[in-house]
C-alpha cells in the first residue's frame, strides 16, 4: 500500500502535492462505476487521493514539458494525463481527471471532504493558507484502507472574517453576485474588451482576495488559465448564463448532465 509520504515523493518532481484522501460512499462507487476498474491485485476502488498544485508549484515543470512546448491543444490536460498515468502505475492506482466530462467528477465536493477547505463567495474553494491559489490536476483511485495523510488542524474559513469581501466587488462587469457566477457576462466582456486589465493581470476578482499572498499565481500562469477558460467557453456551453453556485450538488450524474445541457 502506498503511504502518503511515498505518494508525496512520487509527485514532488512535478511540483504537485497530495491534497488529501477521502473515502467514497457505496453510492458514489456505483454511480461512477468505479468497481469496473479493479486494481492489479483485485482490490476494489474505495478511496481517492486528490492531487493538485499549490500556488505556482507545478508551473516550471509544466512550462519545460513537451506538452507545453509542442503548440498543440490542451497542453495542461495532456501533461496532467502523462504525469498521472506514470504515478498511478507506480502505486497501483487508477487516474481520473477534473476535466474529463461532461459530466464532470465533483472534484470540489470531494476536496471539501479531503482537506481543510471552504467554499468562497465566488465559487472557488479557499484554503486558509493558500487562499484561492490552488487547483486539482487529477485524482488517484485507491483500494480500501488507503492510508491517510495527517489531517489538517481545524481552521475556519477566512471568508468569515473578511469584512469587505473584495472578491465580490472588483469584477468590472459584476460577474459575481448572490446568484452565482455569470459566466457569459465575464466571457463576453473579455472577448469584447482587449484592453481589460484581466488580460494583463488575470481575473481581478480572484486577485482582490487578500488571503494566500505568498501563493498568488505568477502572472503568466494566471493568464494561461484565463485563456484556457476563454477557449473552453466555445466548447462548454454557448448559453450557460448565470450559474448558481449551489445548484448542482446532488447525484446522480445523469441529473447533473441534463442540468448542464439545460443551462
Ligand atoms: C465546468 C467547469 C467550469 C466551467 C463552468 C463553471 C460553472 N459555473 O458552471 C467554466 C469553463 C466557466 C469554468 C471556469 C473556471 N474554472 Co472551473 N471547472 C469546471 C469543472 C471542469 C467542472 C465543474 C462541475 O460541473 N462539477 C460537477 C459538480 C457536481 O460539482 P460542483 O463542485 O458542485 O461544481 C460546481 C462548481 O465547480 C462551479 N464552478 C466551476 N468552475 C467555477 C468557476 C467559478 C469562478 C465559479 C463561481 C464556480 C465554478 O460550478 C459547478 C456547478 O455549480 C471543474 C473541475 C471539476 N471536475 O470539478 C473546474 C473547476 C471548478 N474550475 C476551476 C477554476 C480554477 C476555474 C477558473 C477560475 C479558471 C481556470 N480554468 O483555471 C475559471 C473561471 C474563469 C475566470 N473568470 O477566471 C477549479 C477550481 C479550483 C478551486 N480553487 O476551487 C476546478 C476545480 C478545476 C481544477 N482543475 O481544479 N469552470
Ligand atoms: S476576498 Fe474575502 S470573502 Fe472573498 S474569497 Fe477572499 S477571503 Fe473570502
Ligand atoms: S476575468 Fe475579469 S470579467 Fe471575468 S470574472 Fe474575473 S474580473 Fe470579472
Amino acid at each position: 500500500m502506498t503511504s502518503p509520504a511515498i505518494l508525496g515523493q512520487l509527485l514532488k518532481p512535478y511540483g504537485l502535492h497530495l491534497r488529501g484522501v477521502l473515502d467514497l460512499t457505496q453510492e458514489e462507487i456505483s454511480t461512477y462505476e468505479f468497481d469496473a476498474g479493479q486494481h492489479q491485485n483485485n482490490e476494489f476502488v474505495a478511496s481517492i487521493a486528490l492531487v493538485g498544485n499549490i500556488g505556482s508549484s507545478f508551473w516550471a515543470e509544466f512550462t519545460g514539458s513537451p506538452e507545453y512546448q509542442d503548440g498543440r491543444a490542451d497542453p495542461l490536460d495532456r501533461w496532467s494525463r502523462r504525469i498521472a498515468q506514470s504515478v498511478a502505475e507506480q502505486c497501483d492506482a487508477i487516474a481520473i481527471f477534473p476535466f474529463e466530462g461532461p459530466p464532470y467528477y465533483p472534484f470540489q465536493q470531494w476536496a471539501k471532504r479531503a482537506e481543510t477547505i471552504y467554499q468562497s463567495p465566488i465559487g472557488l474553494l479557499i484554503h486558509p493558507d493558500y487562499g484561492l491559489w490552488h487547483a486539482y490536476r487529477f485524482g488517484l483511485l485507491l483500494p480500501r484502507a488507503a492510508p491517510r495523510a495527517q489531517a489538517d488542524s481545524p481552521m475556519e474559513s477566512p471568508c468569515l472574517s473578511c469584512q469587505t469581501q473584495p472578491c465580490l466587488h472588483t469584477c468590472p462587469v459584476d460577474a459575481f453576485s448572490a446568484n452565482g457566477y455569470d459566466v457569459e457576462k465575464c466571457a463576453s466582456y473579455l472577448k469584447q474588451t482587449p484592453e481589460a486589465l484581466c488580460h494583463q493581470q488575470g481575473c481581478q476578482a480572484r486577485n482582490a482576495c487578500p488571503v494566500g499572498e505568498d501563493y498568488r499565481y505568477e502572472t503568466p500562469q494566471h493568464l494561461f488559465h484565463l485563456r484556457a477558460f476563454l477557449k473552453s467557453m466555445g466548447s462548454v456551453s454557448k448559453s450557460m448564463g448565470s450559474v448558481s453556485i449551489d445548484i448542482w450538488r446532488i447525484w446522480p450524474q445523469q441529473a447533473l448532465w441534463s442540468k448542464i445541457n439545460r443551462y
